[in-house]
């Protein structure tokens, strides 16, 4: 399998983190690209017309996307515990997922407000509208993360990301205030399958 992904994104970071905890990486060929919605990577645009990280192809040569697909495609694939349970803890793991992805989102968006966009045509009111969608999915995560105990299901792996994207792209931004928060990523940020995937 051939995923695209670059390791600055907090979504393929999903992905490569539940490669890695599923045992599935030897089978997969991690190939960088850069993206952005302003310079869209031909390779990748061949193959996803959304031009967006990640995109895996499958070794029947389909591809899918997005981070949400893929990590259901490759919970598949294993014989090992599932990232994303098939009992009744389902729906509870995919709406967390849905909120770290939500988080992410804008993140994102924020981060290419102040990257790609033209300082012209920045907005506050819409960046500081992302922001507290980010800080009240924090605020939502921080009141979740006490339950979670060891598990690194889908939902964790998720929290992850958003916190180690925060640190990368948004340093200032102190979300390490919600000490729950803070002492549940002391559990898992020493993980084999973080640490590969932390961006550099
Ligand atoms: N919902 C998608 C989001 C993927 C996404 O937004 N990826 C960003 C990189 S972090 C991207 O490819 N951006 C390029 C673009 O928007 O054109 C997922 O879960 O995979």
């Amino acid at each position: 399998m051939r995923l695209w992904q670059n390791p600055a994104s907090p979504f393929a970071r999903k992905v490569r983190i539940v490669a890695r905890e599923t045992g599935l990486l030897p089978r997969i060929e991690e190939i960088a690209v850069m993206v952005s919605p302003v310079s869209p990577n031909a390779d990748l645009a061949a193959h996803n017309p959304l031009v967006k990280i990640p995109a895996l192809q499958m070794d029947d040569g389909k591809v899918i996307y997005d981070s949400t697909v893929i990590c259901e495609y490759l919970d598949t694939l294993h014989t090992g515990v599932q990232v994303i349970p098939s009992d009744a803890t389902r729906w509870e793991a995919l709406r967390l997922q849905a909120l770290c992805n939500g988080i992410l989102e804008a993140a994102v968006l924020c981060r290419y407000e102040g990257f790609v966009r033209p300082e012209a045509y920045r907005w506050d009111g819409w960046v500081k509208g992302q922001f507290a969608k980010i800080r009240n999915g924090l605020d939502a995560l921080a009141s979740e993360a006490p339950a979670w105990g060891a598990r690194f299901g889908i939902g964790q792996i998720g929290a992850a990301c958003v916190l180690g994207y925060l640190d990368y792209r948004f340093a200032n931004e102190n979300w390490r205030s919600r000490a729950a928060l803070a002492s549940w990523y002391e559990t898992v940020k020493d993980r084999a399958s973080v640490v590969a995937t932390m961006p550099a």
